[in-house]
């Protein structure tokens, strides 16, 4: 059992995106503190919101606690640890034995701490003999590695944070920054109002919160970004934008790279069809870009998740290698990475088609350095299945088990109906996870409890290469263990104890480290040979560094990646990559004329497993949506608030249709983050087409034709209640997380409902209950409440449209332990009597404040700038994540007199 020692302030590593921010945590009996760590290089004490709610979520509930086995009667039993790992050892060892290593697989996550990530890439690939282990990087980070590789010979991201803040030009590629990477956002933001000359673009076919900050947005059509930069490209060689001199000594490839560019960007004009943007918006980025020396690209999910993404990816780098603008303070191509720890699982050699410490697995020097390292008796020689191809080898019978470890591909995967199937018919399914019920574990059988955020211990590296520690400040609960020990526990029953005899997470790092640094001698840019040899009480006190960290040569003179022109190709140089633009892969057509995009949305984490449980997180965005251009849900025939059914070839779902104004023409977004434990029938991965980048064989996420059409219902309605209820029978629904209750909003088919008879039985009845209770059943109209000693219990609104009161006001009422009488006619009549109770829809999620508030605020007491509503009312001061959202309320208030109130949901 690990021993976690008591301290008052424990300083650790925040657990969400690849921004990789510093926390600081101070636990006082059960409740959690977490504020930025001030010491931290990334974010010098500044957290964003769902940093600042750690706390929320370091709870009991739904913890997975124990090992179980799921019986003949298909019931899962809880087990002895001891028990569960000789079960999984055998049966895998049975299914080798009948159907070769190739039949076994490992699914693992760029959410597993870099300690967790080696015992796994190790056991997989060095003693099981077979690559066939993947991770949900591959949906994330393999078209950046794709693109790194090959125009560097090594995965390298050769910028770092400082380099946004030296930058005159920062572009940002297909990355909505603000709400995926908040605090570089603030960075990126503040060192604009330090330098209003820097200029700031953004590329990306939606408008969202980082536009709203940006000087120039080009809207670009779906997949065209080949096209733009092919076109930039072309524009920088007529304008003589070059570094010959560098091109030719350092690089190889421009002559072909350039006519390949002309080919399809020579003309502005075609670029600009191409792109479906204006020519003259395209004109002014190919300015911006050409005059600023300093010029810094990220890119994210709209580049990577593409079936072009890694020509995307090398068509950006191709513009910083013909200017020359690489390995120099604030220059460079930026990959963001996602998961917290996407670097460290790069380190390792997580995906399938690498090996550990940045080598080769075609390499059969490669295999040999690693197999001689790690004396392991085999080493995988081939390429293992990439994710999407890996579930179907399952689907299709050919891989017999897969050992699921820190994520949860019935959500997150494309056509994510059929991984159900594959996984329902697998022979034996094995998930690790924090979490006892997702979408996931519901098909294990084996489940296996891992250490969650707080108990776990490790590192963890960032974006910009800087390792950084995850230290432990609570005890595990019920029997989780880590994922690192549970995998070195299967290999020593396979008679591996020798190599996996690790007793902490410090001897794993110091092997990690010093593999590194095995026969390296330079060849290898990824080198922390230097970080070898730590006992455990160094490696607790570890501080944040980037690597490289070699043990020979000067570590801080080599930080500047690239700075000596030399790449790790064997020639020394970097490659400039043909590439041509195409589409993507499924075309729109009559019967699915959208293009539907998914991604993120400010508050929540992926599948929500975590982000759920907290109630400061479920009041930005509370139910999932589906956002939609004016004139598209016109034709549709579908209406703002409404529900809609999206439609695709792959798989179907209901959401609430939202018109934000962000959407462009012909284009549908809906979120990843609503899973069966959270909605009825939201999970937008059965809807995206499996189709993948030939390179990287990542996803085309961002792009499925799809439909849509109304959801008939004859009601709409929801429900708060203190203890949760199961109100998960109608039609359609969805369950939000809130402070003093659960709550579900609601739709259904159904007439000639009798309410108040459900409302007891669904919301109770206790004796001395007290219903208030206003109905009109010709109008379709319920409004129910349950006050128990003058507190509300809960309540229950049905009404035939979907014009509901405001759930923010009845929110404010479960936090009173009395209600007021005119609380009480409020409830009766279904509004505050008082207008100013309700706040409307939280918009600064740190200091709850709501829309109505601010819009009063701009309207009633003149707070005309971000500065003025946030001296007044606090929004926006502490993360920050809420400032673009401010901007667009001021913009569109400014102006106007007071009243009327906005109405809300
Ligand atoms: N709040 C929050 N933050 C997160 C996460 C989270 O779940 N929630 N997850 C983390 C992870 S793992 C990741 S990978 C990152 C992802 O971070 P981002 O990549 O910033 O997020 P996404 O919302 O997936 O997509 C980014 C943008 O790409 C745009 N896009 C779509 N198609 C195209 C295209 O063809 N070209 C261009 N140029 N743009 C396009 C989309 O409209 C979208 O606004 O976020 C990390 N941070
Ligand atoms: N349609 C669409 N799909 C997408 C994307 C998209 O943009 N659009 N983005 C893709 C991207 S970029 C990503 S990164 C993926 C993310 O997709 P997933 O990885 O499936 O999402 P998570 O919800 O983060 O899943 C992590 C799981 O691990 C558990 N967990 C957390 N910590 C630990 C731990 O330490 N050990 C163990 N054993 N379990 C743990 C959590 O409870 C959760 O169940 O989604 C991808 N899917
Ligand atoms: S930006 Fe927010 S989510 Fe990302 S690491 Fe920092 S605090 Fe965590
Ligand atoms: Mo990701």
């Amino acid at each position: 059992m690990p021993t976690f020692p008591a301290r008052a302030e424990v300083k650790s590593t925040c657990p969400y995106c690849g921004t990789g921010c510093g926390v600081s945590v101070r636990v006082d009996g059960d409740r959690t503190t977490v504020v930025g760590d001030d010491a931290h290089p990334t974010n010098a004490g500044r957290l964003c919101v769902k940093g600042s709610a750690l706390g929320e979520t370091v709870v009991p509930d739904g913890r997975l606690l124990y090992p179980q086995i799921r019986d003949a009667n298909g019931l899962l039993q809880r087990h002895h640890w001891d028990e569960t790992l000789d079960h999984v050892a055998t049966r895998l060892t049975q299914l080798i034995e009948q159907h070769g290593r190739e039949s076994v697989a490992w699914y693992v996550s760029g959410q597993l701490l870099t300690e967790d990530y080696y015992v796994a890439n190790k056991l997989v690939k060095g003693f099981v003999g077979t690559a066939n282990i993947d991770t949900n990087s591959r949906l994330c980070m393999s078209s950046a590695v794709a693109g790194h590789k090959r125009a560097f010979g090594e995965d390298i991201v050769p910028v770092a944070y400082d380099d946004l803040e030296r930058a005159d030009l920062i572009v940002l590629v297909g990355s909505n920054t603000a709400w995926c990477h908040p605090i570089l956002f603030q960075r990126i933001v503040r060192e604009k109002e330090r330098r209003p000359d820097m200029k700031l673009v953004v590329i990306d076919p939606r408008r969202t919160a980082t536009t709203e900050m940006a000087d120039l947005h080009l809207p670009l059509r779906a997949g065209s970004d080949v096209a733009l930069f092919n076109g930039l490209l072309s524009y920088l060689n007529q304008h003589g934008v070059i570094d010959a001199a560098f091109v030719e000594h350092r690089t190889h490839g421009s002559r072909e790279a350039l006519a390949a560019a002309d080919a399809s960007g020579a003309q502005l004009a075609d670029v600009a069809a191409t792109c479906g943007v204006d020519a003259s918006l395209i004109a002014e980025f190919y300015r911006l870009f050409a005059i600023h020396e300093r010029v810094v690209s990220c890119f994210s999910m709209g580049v990577n998740q593409s079936s072009s993404g890694t020509d995307k990816v090398n068509a950006i780098i191709n513009c910083h290698l013909l200017t020359g603008r690489i390995g120099k303070p604030g220059a460079g191509p930026f990959s963001l990475t996602g998961q917290p720890n996407a670097m460290g699982g790069r380190e390792v050699g997580g995906l399938s088609n690498m090996l550990a410490a940045h080598m080769e697995l075609d390499s059969p020097s490669d295999r040999d350095a690693v197999q001689t390292f790690w004396r392991s008796p085999m080493i995988a020689d081939q390429p293992g299945l990439k994710a999407v191809d890996l579930f179907d080898a399952i689907d299709q019978g050919r891989i017999k088990a897969v050992w699921i470890i820190a994520t949860n591909p019935v959500v997150s995967l494309p056509d994510a109906d059929k991984v159900k199937r594959a996984l329902s018919r697998c022979e034996l399914v094995i998930v690790s996870d924090v979490i006892e019920k997702t979408d996931t574990t519901a098909f294990a059988h084996v489940l296996l409890p891992a250490l969650g955020w707080g108990e776990k211990d490790g590192t963890v590296t960032n974006s910009e290469r800087c390792i950084s520690r995850q230290r432990p400040f609570v005890e595990p609960l019920g029997e989780a263990r880590a994922d690192w020990w549970m995998l070195s526990q299967v290999a020593q029953r396979w008679g591996y104890a020798e190599q996996f005899a690790y007793r902490n997470a410090a001897e794993i790092f110091d092997e990690h480290a010093r593999l590194s640094g095995w026969r390296n001698d330079g060849r290898r840019y990824f080198d922390i040979s230097g970080l070898a040899g730590m006992d455990a009480e160094r490696y607790d006190a570890l501080q944040p560094l980037r690597w490289p960290q070699p043990a020979h040569g000067d570590a801080a003179a080599q930080q500047q990646a690239f700075a000596d022109g030399r790449y790790f190709h064997d020639d020394g140089r970097a490659r400039f990559i043909t590439t041509a633009p195409r589409p993507p892969v499924n075309a729109l057509s009559d019967e699915y004329p959208l293009a539907l995009n998914t991604g993120r949305v400010r508050d929540h984490w992926h599948t929500m497993t975590r982000t759920g449980l907290a109630p400061t997180l479920a009041a930005h965005i509370a139910e999932p949506f589906v956002d939609l251009h004016a004139h598209d849900a016109l034709t549709c025939g579908v209406a703002d608030g409404s529900l809609a059914r999206v439609t695709t070839r792959w798989g179907r779902l209901v959401a609430r249709v939202r018109i934000s104004g962000e959407m462009p023409r012909g284009t549908l977004f809906v979120p990843i983050h609503w899973s069966a434990q959270y909605a009825s029938d939201a999970r937008v991965g059965a809807l995206v087409n499996p189709f993948v980048d030939p390179v990287s064989g990542e996803p085309e996420f961002k792009h499925t034709p799809a439909r849509v059409e109304p959801f008939i219902v004859t009601w709409h309605g929801f429900a708060l209640a203190r203890s949760a209820r199961p109100m998960e029978t109608s039609t359609w629904w969805t369950r939000i997380t809130g402070a003093q209750f659960v709550r579900y909003e609601l739709a259904g088919r159904d007439t000639d409902t009798d309410w108040p008879s459900l409302a007891r039985a669904a919301l109770g009845a206790a004796a001395d209950a007290d219903w208030l209770e206003y109905e009109d059943r010709s109008a379709g109209t319920y409004r129910g409440a349950l006050i128990v000693d003058d507190r509300i219990e809960a309540c229950l609104f049905i009404s035939k449209r979907a014009d509901l009161p405001s759930r923010a006001w009845l929110s404010g009422l479960f936090a009173k332990d009395r209600l007021s009488e005119p609380d009480r006619i409020g409830l009766l009549v279904g509004e505050p009597l008082e207008p100013t109770d309700d706040q409307g829809p939280t918009v600064c999620s740190c200091y709850g404040i709501g829309r109505n508030r601010i819009v009063d605020g701009i309207r009633r007491q003149g707070l005309h700038t971000v500065q003025a509503l946030g001296e007044t009312l606090r929004c926006g001061t502490n993360c920050g994540s809420c400032v673009p959202e401010l901007k667009v309320l001021l913009a569109q208030n400014r102006g106007l007199a007071s009243d009327p109130v906005l109405p809300s949901i």
